[in-house]
Order: structure tokens, then C-alpha cells, then sequence
């Protein structure tokens, strides 16, 4: 591996605090993923994107920056990308998934707020995240009231934030509003880019993210086969890669993996036996390097077979409409195909419901767990209707954070959960 020092000390990051953080992901890389047993060769690609994750892709991003590109971060799935990629523009999603930084986020934000709010700005305090220190701008939205007023602190932290206006509604007003706020957003794009969106690079954007889309619907579908022919937790870590790995060079890795999947398929291989049960994880996303449920449920015999989750279905369920033949008309599809996101942050949000069930049917699922990071209420409230919706598949709901402290007591409750599966 090469050494980044020096590009991490341009970058400011700590780095004596970096290697750390490395040190531990190296490690626990090791532990959790590197020990699976029966990994699809596809997955070398992966494990070498993690092995350099804040390495040769921070470089690539630092390069292309030189060349006058603009990268633009992200925490949220309702942010649209093709409008980024159409100026040229890069588009990541930033750190959020460890428990880092605690002690500098707590004094900006209260002890009770979600992990995942708590570890971007932990990131961010304890010079840990390379992808923060390239951003040119780091777009926020009104979702959830604790990333809402986080962003005002993140302001005044990185003096960056730009925050769009997502409603909490679907009707007729909160689509124009909706509407509205793309177009803003594209404004602002072009500002920091200083390009012009035309129908030919709106045409690519689209494109761009619709292929990534197309594989990762197409890793989503094999994993409805029995056996599934890949884990829960490399699903989950090719989802989470699609948040910062160049599009192009993705989509063709994920395909490339899908193309042996289906070959693990027509053979009958998998990565548990047959029969094995079958879970399905639905609520708050699971940002890398978050794999701990992940672990628990495989480590216990069964297999995670989807995600409705944003770092999961969420982000890939609906394609963006490229039957366009302007910018606007662009801009009004893009609108339309955001809104139809299921986050649970709005009211009512009866579409979650019904794609879950739909979910739990084509994957074939034995069973449902309810994953809510602590604090985030949204999803811990819309646990119920969850529950209520999926009838008689066995549910359970679990709350927890990114620490590594209720590990046994959940793997406890995952065993019991499992029992009743078989
Ligand atoms: S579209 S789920 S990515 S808002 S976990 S910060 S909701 S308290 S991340 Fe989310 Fe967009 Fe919705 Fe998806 Fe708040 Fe909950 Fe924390 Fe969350």
C-alpha cells in the first residue's frame, strides 16, 4: 500500500488519530469480513476498495480536484446526483457510520442524539475524514430534526453546508416546494461548479446513476435465490461502497460480481445452507463501517438477505424516468422520482409499509428485524406500523449505536429470534 501522509497532512487531518481509526478497520475488517467462508471471488474488488478507502480513492478525488472538479458531500439519499455528475462534479457520502469524535461531538450536540449525527461531526472534530476536507460543498436536508440542526452547527464548523428543503408531505403543494428546491439546488450546483447543465450532460448524469442503480437491483434480485449466493454483510459493504466509489468503475465491478452470483445461483452455491433462515433488516441506514447486526445475525447461522434500508432498497428502488428532451423537464422528473422515497421522516409514509411486505415476499424472507439507531425516532416509531403491516412473518425490533457495548446482549436476542425461524 502506498503512503498517503502526505496527502493526509495537506488535508488536515489528525494523524495520529487517522492511523488509529485505520488500524481499527483493518482489524475488524479482518475479523468480520476476511473470516466469512465461501466469499464470491467478486469480492476481491471490494476488499481492496477498503483496504484503500482512505487511500487510493481519496487520491483520485484529491487529483481530480487539481483538474478543477468540485466534490460535493452528502449525508442523505434525497440529494440528487445526476445534477452533480451533469457539472462534472463528484458526489460522495460522507463518514457517519463509527463511533468516533464522541467526546468533540457531545460538546456541540446533547448525549442523546442518534449515532450516526454523532459521527459525522465526530469525523469532522477529530480530523478523521479525508472525504469532509474535500468537499466543496456538503449538502444537508430537512429530514430528521436532529440532522436538521446539526447542519446549523456544521455550518458554523465547516462553513459549507448547503441545506435543501425536503417536505414532510406528498401532496400537491410539498411536490411544487419539492420541485422548487431541485431547481435551486441545481442552481447552486452550477454556481460552484461554474458549468452550465446542458440536456447532454443532464443525459449522462442520468445515465450514470441509473446503471448504478440497475446493478445493484440486479445484486438485490440474487439474493432471493436459496441458497443466497452471497452473504448479508458483502451485500451490505458493495451497498455502502456505492456511496464513494467512482460510478462508472461500480457499476461495472458490481455487474462483473453479479454475472459469478448468477453462475453461484444456476450451481446451487451459497454462502449458508439451504434452508438456512432468512432475515430481512428494515429501518435507520447502516453507514460503513456499520456491520455490526450484520455480523450477529450470520455469526449465528442465518443469512441477511435484503435491506429496506437507505444504505439498501432505498437508494436503488426507483430508477430516475430519462425519457427527458430538456433541463426543466429533467429537473421535474428528478423531483418527482426523489419524492417517491419512503424515508420516515415523512407523514403518512404508508408506501414503506407496503414495499417492505413486497420485499419479504420476492426475498423470500423467514423472518423481519427492526433496526433503529437509538434516538432515531422516526424509525422506532414507524416500528409498529411495521410490525402491524407485515402480519404474521416473525418481527422483532432492536435498538442500539455503534457501540460495541450491548453486543452480547443482542446476539442473545438475535439467537432467540432465530430459534423461532427454523
Ligand atoms: S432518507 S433515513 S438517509 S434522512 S438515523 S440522522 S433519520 S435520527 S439518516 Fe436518513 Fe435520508 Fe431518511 Fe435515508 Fe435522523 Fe434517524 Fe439519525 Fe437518520
Amino acid at each position: 500500500m502506498s503512503d498517503y501522509t502526505e496527502m493526509w497532512r495537506k488535508l488536515g487531518l489528525n494523524l495520529e488519530n487517522h492511523a488509529g481509526l485505520l488500524g481499527v478497520l483493518t482489524e475488524g475488517y479482518k475479523n468480520i469480513y476476511l473470516s466469512q467462508k465461501g466469499r464470491p471471488k467478486g469480492m476481491e474488488y471490494f476488499d481492496f476498495v477498503i483496504s484503500e478507502v482512505h487511500g487510493l480513492r481519496i487520491k483520485e478525488i484529491y487529483d481530480a480536484k487539481q483538474t478543477g472538479r468540485k466534490v460535493v458531500g452528502t449525508f442523505c439519499v434525497y440529494v440528487p446526483e445526476e445534477i452533480v455528475l451533469a457539472t462534472d462534479g463528484i458526489c460522495i457520502g460522507l463518514c457517519a457510520g463509527a463511533e468516533v469524535g464522541t467526546d468533540e461531538a457531545e460538546k456541540f450536540i446533547p448525549r442523546n442524539t442518534c449515532a450516526l449525527i454523532k459521527a459525522f461531526m465526530g469525523f469532522k472534530l477529530a480530523g478523521l475524514c479525508p472525504y469532509v476536507q474535500l468537499t466543496d460543498l456538503i449538502v444537508g436536508e430537512t429530514t430528521c430534526d436532529g440532522k436538521k440542526k446539526a447542519y446549523e452547527i456544521f455550518n458554523n464548523i465547516t462553513g459549507k453546508v448547503y441545506v435543501m428543503e425536503l417536505p414532510n408531505m406528498k401532496n400537491e403543494e410539498s411536490k411544487k416546494l419539492w420541485h422548487s428546491e431541485v431547481v435551486r439546488f441545481k442552481d447552486a450546483t452550477e454556481a460552484i461548479t461554474g458549468k452550465t447543465i446542458t440536456l447532454a450532460n443532464m443525459k449522462k448524469g442520468a445515465t450514470l446513476v441509473n446503471e448504478r442503480r440497475r446493478a445493484l437491483q440486479r445484486l438485490s434480485k440474487l439474493r432471493a435465490a436459496d441458497p443466497s449466493p452471497i452473504s448479508g454483510l458483502d451485500a451490505l459493504l458493495v451497498n455502502q461502497v456505492s456511496f464513494y466509489d467512482d460510478p462508472v468503475r461500480f457499476t461495472r465491478m458490481t455487474n462483473r460480481l453479479c454475472d459469478e452470483l448468477e453462475e453461484r445461483v444456476k450451481q446451487g452455491t451459497g454462502v449458508a445452507p439451504k434452508g438456512a433462515p432468512r432475515v430481512l433488516i428494515s429501518g435507520s441506514p447502516m453507514a460503513i463501517p456499520n456491520w455490526k447486526l450484520h455480523s450477529i445475525i450470520e455469526g449465528s447461522g442465518a443469512v441477511v438477505v435484503g435491506e429496506e434500508s437507505c444504505v439498501g432498497e432505498r437508494n436503488f428502488r426507483d430508477l430516475l424516468d430519462e425519457n427527458f428532451s430538456s433541463v426543466d423537464e429533467a429537473l421535474e422528473k428528478i423531483a418527482s422520482r426523489y419524492l417517491e422515497i419512503d424515508c420516515a421522516c415523512f407523514t403518512p409514509n404508508d408506501e414503506r409499509l407496503e414495499n417492505i411486505k413486497a420485499m419479504t415476499e420476492k426475498l423470500h424472507a423467514d423472518g423481519l428485524i427492526h433496526y433503529a439507531l437509538q434516538f432515531c425516532t422516526p424509525y422506532m416509531m414507524e416500528a409498529y406500523k411495521v410490525e402491524k403491516a407485515i402480519g404474521t412473518i416473525p418481527f422483532m425490533r432492536l435498538e442500539t449505536d455503534y457501540s460495541m457495548g450491548d453486543f452480547g446482549q443482542l446476539k442473545t436476542r438475535v439467537e432467540a429470534f432465530l430459534e423461532m425461524l427454523q
